[in-house]
């Protein structure tokens, strides 16, 4: 099934410079990019992002953390993407995500670990509401489709 995902590229991969190797990951795999922006996100809707975690005790460090900085957010598309895109992000625990995945790769602490991506369809559409308007999500064809679905 072809889906869709909202992934955020958090202030510590843009400070970091991360940015071009994680895009590059994503693109080689053959998925689609859909929608991009760098955007510094107000307190207020990174916490209606993050509102499954309210009452936390992670969730003021949270906020803080991804609104200290700029973030690429992203929509991305392609076959399963919502969850092959967790897959290729490994575990929230970079202690714990596998070599090969982008926070086991490039990241060290759970309150440092570069990445968002949605954890399920119902989340990314809510996600791309919260982030994206329609005009900014490109509806264009790869030229390289018939190399990646038969
Ligand atoms: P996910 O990003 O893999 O979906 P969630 O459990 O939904 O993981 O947590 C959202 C984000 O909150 C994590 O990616 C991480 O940035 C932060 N977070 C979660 N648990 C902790 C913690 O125990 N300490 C610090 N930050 C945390
Ligand atoms: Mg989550």
């Amino acid at each position: 099934m072809i889906e869709r995902t909202f992934v955020m590229l958090k202030p510590d991969a843009v400070q970091r410079g991360l940015m071009g190797d994680i895009v590059a990951r994503l693109e080689r795999k053959g998925y689609k990019p859909v929608a991009m922006k760098l955007m510094h996100i107000p307190r207020e809707l990174a916490e209606r992002h993050y509102g499954e975690h309210k009452g936390k005790s992670f969730f003021m460090g949270l906020i803080d953390y991804i609104t200290s900085g700029p973030v690429l957010v992203m929509v991305w598309e392609g076959e399963n993407v919502v969850a092959d895109m967790r897959a290729m992000m490994g575990k929230t625990n970079p202690k714990d995500a596998l070599p090969g995945t982008i926070r086991g790769d490039f990241a060290q602490q759970t309150g440092r670990n570069i990445i968002h991506g949605s954890d399920s369809v119902e989340s990314a559409k809510r996600e791309i509401a919260l982030f994206f308007n329609d005009y900014e999500l490109q509806s264009w064809k790869l030229t390289s489709e018939p190399w990646l679905f038969e």
